[in-house]
C-alpha cells in the first residue's frame, strides 16, 4: 500500500503539468488548409440527407442545409440550431468582425478568436442569416479534426429553399517519403511492400506503397521509393499519416522525460 502511495504522488506533480498545459493551449499537431480551390453548392430544396448535398468536408464535418435557416453538421445534428452548442456542430468560425484589423488566414489561426457561426458573421439578421455572410472571408476550425480552414460563401438563398454555395481550401496534398514500411528509413524493406502490393488501389492515396499519391501501387511509386532510398525521415520530413510534433508538443514530451515518474532502479 506505501509502495502504491509513493507512486501516486509521484505522479501528481507530473500530471499536474500535464492538464495545465493541455488546458491552457489549443491541441498539438493542427492542419492548415489554405485558398479557396474547392467549390461546394447545395442547391434550392436539394434533400440535406443526400451525401451529394454535403460538404463532407471530413469524417467529422458535413456541412448542409435544410430548406431555410442555418447551415449545420448533419453528421452530429439533424437540423440546424442556433442554441448552444450552436450549429453547424463542431466547428468554429473567425471573421473580420470577430477579428477586427487581423488578417483572416488559416495560416495565422495562432492569432484569431473564433466563436459560433453566426455571431462570426455579424449576429443573426432580417432577411438572410447571418447579416454579413456573403461579405466576410472566414477561417473555420473543426475542432475534433484540428483542421484550420479557409472558406468563403458565395451564394446564400434568403427565402425558402436552403440553396447555399461557399469556397474554401481542399485538404493539402500528403506527404509521401518512400518509407512505406514506416520504420523511420527508406531502405530495401519499402521495396517488398511496393512488389507486393503492387496494382492495388488504396484509399486514401498517398497511403501504403502510393509514393506518388495517385491512388495506385505502380511503376511511379517505384520511381519515387528509388529516388529516395537511404533517406531518413529527420526533421522537416512527415511520413504519411503522421504529424509533425509542434515545438510545444515537444516541450510536454521533453517536461515527461525530465519530470515524469521514474522507475526505481534500485533491486529488490
Ligand atoms: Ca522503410
Ligand atoms: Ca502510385
Amino acid at each position: 500500500m506505501l509502495g502504491i502511495l509513493r507512486h501516486f504522488l509521484a505522479i501528481v506533480p507530473f500530471a499536474s503539468l500535464v492538464v495545465f498545459y493541455v488546458s491552457s493551449r489549443p491541441v498539438c499537431g493542427q492542419s492548415v488548409w489554405s485558398g479557396f480551390s474547392y467549390s461546394f453548392t447545395k442547391s434550392d430544396f436539394a434533400d440535406s440527407t443526400f451525401p451529394v448535398n454535403q460538404d463532407r468536408i471530413t469524417n467529422n464535418v458535413w456541412i448542409t442545409r435544410g430548406t431555410q435557416q442555418g447551415i449545420y453538421n448533419i453528421h452530429d445534428e439533424a437540423s440546424y440550431s442556433p442554441l448552444p452548442p450552436e450549429s453547424p456542430i463542431g466547428t468554429r468560425w473567425a471573421t473580420a468582425l470577430n477579428n477586427p484589423g487581423k488578417s483572416i488566414a488559416a495560416t495565422n489561426w495562432s492569432n484569431l478568436a473564433f466563436s459560433d457561426w453566426v455571431t462570426a458573421y455579424g449576429g443573426q439578421g432580417t432577411t438572410t442569416l447571418p447579416t454579413s455572410l456573403l461579405t466576410q472571408n472566414a477561417v473555420v476550425y473543426l475542432e475534433n479534426d484540428n483542421i484550420y480552414l479557409d472558406l468563403r460563401f458565395t451564394a446564400w438563398t434568403s427565402h425558402p429553399g436552403g440553396g447555399f454555395a461557399y469556397e474554401r481550401a481542399p485538404a493539402p496534398p500528403p506527404i509521401t517519403t518512400g518509407d512505406y514500411n514506416l520504420n523511420g528509413v527508406v531502405d530495401a524493406a519499402d521495396y517488398v511492400v511496393w512488389r507486393e502490393t503492387l496494382s492495388q488501389t488504396v484509399s486514401p492515396s498517398s497511403s501504403g506503397a502510393d509514393g506518388n499519391a495517385n491512388g495506385t501501387i505502380d511503376s511511379g511509386d517505384y520511381d519515387f521509393w528509388h529516388a529516395r532510398y537511404g533517406n531518413t525521415m529527420g526533421a522537416g520530413t512527415a511520413t504519411a499519416g503522421y504529424a509533425v510534433p509542434e515545438p510545444e508538443c515537444l516541450a510536454v514530451l521533453v517536461a515527461a522525460v525530465f519530470f515524469g515518474p521514474r522507475r526505481r532502479r534500485t533491486r529488490q
